[in-house]
């Protein structure tokens, strides 16, 4: 029987690749989307198809907040699967909205889990919670695992930790199946522009064009285990199909600074990102992350997932991905330019 997932957060980065995954597998895909005055399905417009066909997508309008609709919508739906990814995800944001933060992140996840707690009464549903390495903050233990304590140090963070333990929580009281991916930094060509790979890939490839002269980034000393988003959404599908429920780190088990992926970007371009990178006090955060680097034994073990995509080969694909973006934006300029 075909089996069916609903998807918070489709037209984020992991929820478009996710999305592919599960339609590729012979999932009936159906997606949260909140409304917004401009079409926002940029990431997943192309999985739509003839509409003469059976569907294998279909979106729905809500909002994690309004946890009474996501109540109605996932008991009509029934879905086999639910993948909560939809939060507002940047760190440096949730100091500017921690209140908002916390409602989509931490009370959005509640409203997903209390959802699913009442159609399990009548009809099995496996939970999967976007959790994340920022819960492990001002780090104890590295490299970080399953039983690393958290020590948040953004409203983010403080939001996901809330998400995670009820995750835990409703998994114990409920009998719930509700697993946490503690999924560490993962980027793509479909990042937002705001986060810093992709911020510098954007940048490199228009520099390399001609068509911006600087790149005004904050602290390059952090380090992260960044890995490829199309890598860790095959992760939260495997954490789904496991016999049990649990919670797993999914990581690459390597880390390097911001300044590393900077160099690793700017050389392939035949650059040098020291001609082009000035810091700016506004992208500093009141308290930063200094170093996260995770341990997937556990993954690998249990789940026989590994990252298959390193740093170094992410970083090449995101460059020629934006590097094709800025030759159409130089070639739509001097067109509108040659028309006088
Ligand atoms: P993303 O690109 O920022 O996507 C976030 C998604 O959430 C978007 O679809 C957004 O919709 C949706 N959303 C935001 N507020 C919502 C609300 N109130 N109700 C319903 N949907 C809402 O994030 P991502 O990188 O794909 O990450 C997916 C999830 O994994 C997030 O929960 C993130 O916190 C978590 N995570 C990410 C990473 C990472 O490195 N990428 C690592 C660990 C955990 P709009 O398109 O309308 O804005
Ligand atoms: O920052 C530094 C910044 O915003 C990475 C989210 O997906 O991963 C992400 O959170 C590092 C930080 O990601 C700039 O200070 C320097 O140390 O790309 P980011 P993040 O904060 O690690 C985790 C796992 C999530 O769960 C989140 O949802 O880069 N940095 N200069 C900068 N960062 C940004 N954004 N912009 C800069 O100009």
């Amino acid at each position: 029987m075909t089996k069916s997932a609903l998807i918070t957060g489709i037209t984020g980065q992991d929820g478009s690749y996710l999305a592919e995954l599960l339609i590729a597998k012979g999932y009936l895909v159906h997606g949260l989307v909140r409304r917004s005055s401009s079409f926002s399905t940029g990431r997943i417009d192309h999985l739509y198809q003839d509409p003469h066909r059976k569907p294998s997508l279909l979106l729905h309008y809500g909002d994690l907040t309004d946890g009474q609709a996501l109540t109605n919508l996932v008991l009509e739906l029934q879905p086999d699967e639910i993948y909560n990814l939809g939060a507002q995800s940047h760190v440096r944001v949730s100091y500017d909205q921690p209140v908002y933060t916390l409602q989509t992140v931490g009370v959005g996840a509640l409203n997903v889990l209390e959802a699913a707690r009442l159609l399990n009464k009548t009809k099995p549903v496996r939970v999967y919670q976007a959790s994340s390495s920022e819960m492990y903050g001002d780090v104890l233990e590295t490299p970080q695992r399953e039983q690393t304590p958290f020590n948040p140090q953004s409203p983010y963070a403080c939001a996901k930790v809330y998400a995670f333990h009820q995750t835990v929580n409703y998994r114990r009281g409920y009998d719930l199946f509700a697993s946490n991916g503690i999924l560490f930094n993962h980027e793509s060509e479909r990042r937002g522009e705001t986060f810093v790979t992709r911020k510098i890939t954007r940048a490199a490839g228009r520099i390399k064009m001609g068509l911006q002269k600087k790149l005004y980034l904050g602290n390059l000393d952090a380090k992260r285990d960044w890995g490829y988003a199309k890598d860790y959404v095959d992760a939260m599908w495997r954490i789904l199909q496991h016999d049990e429920p649990d919670d797993f780190v999914i990581a690459t088990g390597q880390t390097q600074s911001v300044r590393d992926f900077l160099a690793l970007v700017f050389n392939h371009l035949d650059l040098n990102w020291e001609d082009y990178v000035e810091i700016d006090q506004r992208y500093f955060r009141p308290a930063e992350v200094d170093l996260l680097l995770g341990d997937p034994s556990k993954a690998r073990e249990k789940l026989g997932w590994t990252a298959a995509t390193d740093l170094k080969r992410l970083a090449q694909i995101m460059i020629e991905h934006d590097l094709e973006l800025a030759q159409r934006e130089a070639h739509l300029q001097s067109f509108v330019k040659s028309q006088g």
